[in-house]
């Protein structure tokens, strides 16, 4: 019995070394696998670790013009200066010239980002900053934000990538500025041969990534403390979604850095333009914590993370879309279409100067009048939006005898891709979407036929209250003509409904709608009135004063109280 114990017992040590030293061989294999590096990279990483670490643990100490993302405000001299050149340049580059590249900024970020923990190994970051004939500071600021707030162990690299740029600054001068002070390669510039636009510079800069992610910046952004592990955690999670970080608003008068706080997501209007929208309730329910990702429909379109293999995969974007517009609907259609997810990530925030025009050209646009985000949004429509492309014409009848090149690659991406169609997008991403002439009474003109008027909201901007005007009926069509009378009672155009108050004689307002009593209307076809409900007055033409407001008063039969809706669905 005892040698039987004894010799277990030298067994079982020899088989606990045993497994100790494969443990042992197991574990230095993994960390130098993690490493990855030779003695030389080693060297470079501790270089940009300490430096890394340095602007850390001094940021908040930093003393100065702007610190802290304060605004700058100029006086005298350097006021007038700063105001003659804001028409140029669209910014106030005055103050941006004299806050440091290295400025800091406030932690806008809800405080439970910062216990967040996440694991060691996440897939390294490719930045890629796009540029034409941008402003030195802003631009430096911009690659300087990334470097001093990415630990350097998941930023692979950061690309300037200039499009073809024809300020002397950005040819020697700034190659010289990149090499001196990163001078391991860091920061590396790609230059385009030929003036690309945003979205070709884009895919351009992809191609010249090699790190897993890629993250797309504007020259002109500022990247928030924590702003890069949230984004290359969330791919780690799923490499189909595509993240947008929060993006906070820096001045373009003073730099002040400000965060918006407040959360929204993407939308768009039927013209293809970009919207923000309030939170949808659905989102607020869905996510467990008010830190969690938010799917959104649409994406603003310039600052965003993709997996890189991901988005060559979908289709990168459209290389027949010229300058700027139409590529960031494209693409948040496109993802979500074709198996993706598009979401913004509370945690990450960057910020982005709004500046009030372009600051450059767009070559063709003065000689032949080229509407490039028309064009750009028609590639868009023909390709990705099915029978709805008819709700954009409605509001782009000028863009219907326009070329807008072959779209075939595009169509065969969409088939081999076998992507969803443009209506389970909106049943199935965005259902809150109106769609002006689906599931309601009655569309179209409101006409008084004694007058031959029609509402109108006479080019009011439709994001503000407006009182509702009248115009002659453009038998052509005219989107500022088209309403929409739904199931729910409701007169209104995309976005706002027919308001009123109840007096004679007062103006019918289009405000949000808020699905109130305020704002239901009932038409009788038979005898052509549209009632407002709560008070039971008429929809009255007030005397036939095309270019006028609409109002309301006290039902009287006559003439200037008759209406008829151009197209009955359902009543
Ligand atoms: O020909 C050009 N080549 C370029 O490289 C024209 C521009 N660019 C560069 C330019 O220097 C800048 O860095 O492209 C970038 C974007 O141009 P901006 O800053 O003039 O555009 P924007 O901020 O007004 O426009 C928004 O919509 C565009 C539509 O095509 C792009 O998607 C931009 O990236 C986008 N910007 C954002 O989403 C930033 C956040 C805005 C919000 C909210
Ligand atoms: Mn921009």
């Amino acid at each position: 019995m005892g040698w039987l114990t004894r010799s277990f017992r030298r067994r079982r040590s020899t088989i606990l070394f045993l497994v100790f030293l494969i443990l042992l061989l197991i574990g230095a294999g993994h960390y130098f696998d993690i490493l990855n590096l030779s003695t030389s990279d080693i060297a470079q990483y501790s270089v940009r670790y300490i430096r890394y670490q340095r602007y850390k643990q001094t940021e908040q100490f930093r003393v100065g013009p702007g610190e802290r993302g304060e605004a700058v405000h100029l006086e005298g001299d350097e006021k007038k200066l700063a105001d003659s050149l804001i028409e140029k340049e669209a910014f106030n580059r005055i103050a941006s010239d004299k806050i440091s590249l290295e400025r800091s900024i406030k932690d806008v970020r809800d405080s439970r980002c910062k216990s967040v923990n996440y694991p060691k190994k996440l897939p390294t970051a490719s930045v890629v900053i796009i540029f034409h004939n941008e402003a030195w500071s802003p631009l430096l600021r911009t690659a300087h934000s990334v470097v001093n707030r990415s630990p350097p162990e998941y930023l692979h690299e950061v690309i300037l990538l200039d499009d073809f740029s024809d300020k002397d600054f950005l040819k020697g001068k700034l190659e010289q500025y990149v090499t001196d002070t990163w001078p391991d390669g860091l920061v590396r510039i790609v230059r385009t041969s030929e003036r690309s636009g945003l979205i070709r510079a884009k895919i351009a800069g992809a191609k010249a990534a090699t790190g897993d992610v890629l993250i797309f910046l504007d020259s002109h952004c500022e990247a928030g403390p924590g702003w890069i592990e949230p984004l290359l955690n969330r791919i780690h999670e799923d490499r189909t979604a595509v993240l947008c970080p929060e993006i906070d608003l820096i001045d373009k008068d003073t730099l002040q850095y400000g965060g918006t706080g407040s959360f929204s997501v993407g939308g768009f209007w039927w013209s293809l333009h970009f919207s923000w929208r309030p939170l949808p309730q659905r989102e607020v329910e869905r996510r467990k914590s008010e830190i969690d990702p938010i799917r959104s429909p649409t994406m603003a379109g310039g600052l965003f993370a993709v997996d890189r293999k991901f988005f060559f995969e979908i289709g990168a974007y459209d290389p027949g879309m010229d300058v700027w517009g139409g590529e960031n609907l494209e693409l948040s259609f496109r993802v979500w279409m074709c198996g993706g997810k598009l979401e913004f990530i509370p945690c990450s925030r960057v910020g982005h100067i709004f500046r009030a025009s372009h600051p450059y050209t767009f070559p063709g646009e003065f000689d032949c009048n080229k509407d490039t985000h028309g064009i750009n949004s028609m590639r868009l429509a023909e390709v990705w939006m099915d029978d709805y492309k008819r709700l954009f014409y409605a509001h782009r009848r000028d863009l219907l005898s326009q070329d807008y090149g072959d779209v075939s690659e595009r169509k065969a991406l969409r088939e081999n891709l076998k992507c969803h169609s443009f209506k389970w997008y909106l049943d199935n991403v965005y259902p809150e979407k109106f769609i002006p002439d689906e599931n309601v009474k009655a569309w179209g003109m409101v006409r008084n036929p004694d007058s031959g008027i029609c509402l109108d909201t006479l080019q009011k901007d439709e994001k503000s209250v407006f009182d509702m005007g009248m115009f002659h009926c453009q038998n052509g069509g005219s989107a500022s003509q088209v309403m929409s009378l739904t199931r729910t009672d409701d007169l209104r155009r995309e976005e706002g409904c027919l308001e009123a108050s109840g007096e004679d004689n007062s103006h019918v307002s289009l405000r949000p709608c808020h699905n109130i009593p305020s704002q239901k209307w009932i038409h009788d076809k038979t005898k052509s009135t549209i009632v407002h409900k709560s008070s039971g007055k008429c929809l009255d033409t007030g005397g036939y004063k095309s270019g006028e407001t609409v109002v309301i008063n006290t039902c009287n039969d006559k003439e200037s109280q008759k209406w008829t809706m151009q197209h009955y669905i359902d009543m």
